[in-house]
């Protein structure tokens, strides 16, 4: 029986030994600098990021083409010509260029020691709690330790090598990068100026540096043609900055080398341990909001590598409350307020090609991304994505206009550092036109969790107002029919039986339409606006096609009952559940019968995936209230084929949706939450028998603090920011009905 002890191994991710590569190195990040670590004993190594470093300059992606098309494509869906209509889109409907730009690397920071001789007692960790990387040897009878940190406190990163044997360290230190600049041979430390590189036909419009500073305890160093070389040292400390000259999708006039002077020296007049302590209180007012118990078994002392290795056979309960700290750690370590948002790889590419671009995938990858965030207690975090809504409902402006003759702005199934919003990759791919309304229903969502104050209300109802305009624009009766459908359109990826995506009124477009009408019109009741517009969202609400049950019993993708005839059954994306999930549309309380036929749909989808598929099965599991298949599903993503060893999700290849997917799943099984109502403990496995969750955040502005033991609720403090109305559920048992400002004690 497992133990539900805090433990003090419960924040560590540690290896016996260095990283062999970059899936077992280990990463920090202060949300916008990223390093992964490897912990080498004769070479060591730091990949670096900086989170505005992607390639090319602003651009508009607006192709001429686009309008003059856009009849004759929606006239031959609705003739059933289906490839027809695909082909012709995908020659003239496409964004220009076709693709879009790439997030890529600044490069590597190399450190040589001069050390060769056999090494013991090694160990590398990952303290999440903390924030800080440690890797600690005994080499020559002298113990090495190098702990390194990314700085949200002082924007820098930090590196301090130390030995317990006066002046006995001794290395080269070099930074190599793929990107064309120079590195400045006559600087006391590293620096290197460059730019970024020229992409799909855009410009290189970006100037950028990397600067450092080293600090000396007894021993000197010097620079030889690239390199630094440190010699008889006791303890060296190396702060390394990186800037762009990136300032805002539209304007890359910064001075790169201004700000990472400026930033150095304002970290260097610090002490070591001033930079630390200051390091680890910013990075402690997130991480220690929310603590996750599952229990504990012998399981959780070993090295991480193994514990996934041996997940599936049982008893290591704490790997998935790890998985949780693990998702905080990294949406606190990739998505602060200020930085950009966390992409395909949160900010941790080593690639100058990284698959799909690194970009922000937003018919599920992007959205993904934050789903952790607010039930996880990081209200912080989420900021970087409403400020991206703010850049695409300005960006996406002019695409709406251009492509659509539509008011407001639209967001197709990417975009980039520079906020492109076109359709691109192919039509198969790009041409749905419901990105923008799924990016603000997650708003509306956020703004859910927060308890609906009056300043994010007002900041996020002119975001709805405009991807709520480019429907009202765009949305087009079915011939015969009084209902509304989007056309053209694709239900993400998946190819229907008629050899393409594309098609109109895909089940996920309503579903997401009308997340996006209700949001808007809650948000317009709150304000006291715009009455006019509410009705006329109430009206093209009730157009829009409602959710259909299929031949096999099955939840529709299509308005057409296509389901069972698709090429590729067991297909990653599963978008027709969103009305489960992350939507709460569908439920088994109050529409049992379409929870029932969603329930089908994803049996008939299988439970096995991509990492991110995976990931939303999990979800959508615990959504249908069925915690043993969720938990079932888990085991499919705390595996090593979809976990590497540094417990980065593999899609594969790396991508870090699973991760936030998968963590916000496990929280999705201890509570939900909708507009009226928290449930408690809603998808219990069997192998959580008893345990502790304290900090989750539920819809509604509530903070909640339990636990359970023998499957049943025996502790319960609810912290109400606002007064709360709804109720709260446990062991199918009213626990409470309404709270008012403050903490109370239900249990
Ligand atoms: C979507 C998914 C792929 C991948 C890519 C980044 O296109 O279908 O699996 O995650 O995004």
């Amino acid at each position: 029986m497992p133990v539900t002890d805090s433990h003090p191994t419960d924040h560590l991710l540690w290896h016996g030994d260095p990283a062999g590569d970059w899936n077992s190195a280990l990463p920090l990040g202060n949300g916008r600098l990223g390093a992964m670590c490897f912990g080498g004993v004769v070479r060591d190594e730091f990949q670096l990021n900086e989170d505005t470093l992607w390639s090319g300059g602003p651009y508009s992606p607006v192709n001429p083409e686009a309008l003059p098309h856009l009849e004759e494509v929606r006239a031959l869906l609705f003739a059933g010509s289906y490839r027809e209509a695909h082909d012709l889109a995908d020659r003239h409907m496409m964004g220009r260029p076709y693709l879009q730009s790439a997030y890529q690397p600044a490069g590597r920071l190399l450190l040589d020691f001069d050390n060769r001789t056999l090494y013991s007692d090694y160990r590398r960790v990952l303290d999440l709690q903390n924030a800080l990387h440690e890797t600690h040897y005994t080499a020559d009878g002298v113990r090495v330790v190098r702990e390194s940190f990314a700085s949200a406190a002082d924007h820098v990163l930090v590196i301090r090598i130390s030995a317990d044997r006066p002046r006995a360290l001794g290395f080269v230190a070099e930074f190599v990068s793929e990107q064309p600049g120079v590195v400045d041979t006559v600087a006391p430390s590293l620096r290197f100026t460059g730019t970024n590189r020229r992409e799909i036909g855009i410009p290189a419009a970006l100037r950028w540096c990397l600067d450092s500073r080293i600090i000396l305890e007894d021993g000197t160093s010097r620079r030889d043609g690239h390199t630094l070389v440190v010699t008889g040292a006791t303890a060296v400390t190396l702060l390394i900055d990186i800037e762009t000259s990136f300032r805002r999708f539209d304007d890359v006039s910064g001075d790169p080398e201004a700000l990472a002077t400026q930033r150095l020296e304002a970290a260097s007049a610090l002490s070591y341990e001033a930079l630390r302590t200051r390091h680890i209180a910013a990075h402690r007012a997130l991480y220690d909001r929310l603590e996750i118990n599952l229990g504990h078994t012998s399981s959780a002392a070993h090295a991480v590598g193994d514990r996934i290795r041996n997940f599936e056979h049982g008893n290591d309960p704490d790997l998935a409350a790890l998985y949780v700290r693990y998702g905080r750690y990294l949406a606190i370590s990739s998505s602060r307020p200020g930085t950009q948002p966390a992409n395909l790889q949160g900010i941790w590419n080593k690639e100058m090609r990284p698959p799909w671009g690194s970009k922000y995938t937003s018919n599920i990858n992007l959205q993904m991304n934050y789903w952790l965030a607010d039930p996880a207690n990081l209200a912080e975090c989420f900021e970087p994505f409403i400020a991206l809504v703010e850049d695409l409902a300005q960006s996406g402006q002019a695409l709406a206009r251009g492509h659509y003759g539509a008011r407001g702005w639209v967001l197709h199934h990417n975009t980039d550092l520079w906020r492109a919003s076109a359709p691109v990759d192919g039509a198969q791919w790009g041409l749905w036109p419901t990105g923008g309304a799924w990016v603000s229903a997650q708003l509306w969502d956020h703004v859910r969790y927060a308890g609906y104050p009056r300043a994010l209300v007002e900041r996020t109802y002119p975001l709805l107002v405009g991807a709520s305009q480019f429907f009202i624009d765009t949305l087009v009766p079915l011939p015969g029919t009084d209902l509304l459908v989007t056309a053209p359109s694709v239900s993400p990826e998946n190819i229907h039986p008629l050899g393409t995506t594309l098609c109109y009124g895909p089940a996920m477009d309503n579903q997401l339409v009308r997340d996006l009408f209700d949001a808007t019109i809650s948000a317009a009741i709150r304000l006291g606006r715009d009455r006019e517009l509410v009705t006329a969202l109430e009206g093209l609400r009730a157009r829009l096609p409602t959710d259909r049950i299929g031949k096999a019993g099955q939840l529709q993708e299509w308005l057409q009952d296509w389901d069972m005839d698709v090429p590729e059954i067991h297909h990653r994306h599963v978008s027709h559940l969103y009305a489960i999930y992350p939507s709460l549309q569908i439920d088994t309380v109050h529409s049992p019968e379409l929870a029932a036929a969603a329930r089908r749909s994803l049996h008939i989808r299988g439970d096995d995936a991509t990492g991110w598929g995976i990931g939303w099965r999990i979800n959508l599991w615990a959504r249908l209230r069925d915690g043993n298949h969720a938990h079932d599903v888990l085991k499919l993503l705390l595996h090593p084929t979809r976990s590497y060893p540094n417990l980065f999700d593999a899609h594969p290849p790396f991508q870090i949706d699973g991760n936030f997917g998968g963590a916000a799943g496990v929280l999705e099984m201890l509570v939900q939450s909708d507009e009226t109502s928290i449930t408690l403990l809603p998808a219990l496995p069997s192998e959580w028998p008893a345990g502790r969750l304290s900090g989750v955040r539920a819809r509604g502005g509530v903070t909640l603090d339990f636990a359970w033991e023998n499957r049943k609720l025996t502790r319960l403090k609810a912290t109400a920011s606002v007064p709360y109305f709804g109720k709260i559920l446990a062991n199918g048992v009213t626990v409470a009905t309404e709270l008012a400002v403050g903490a109370s004690t239900l249990v």
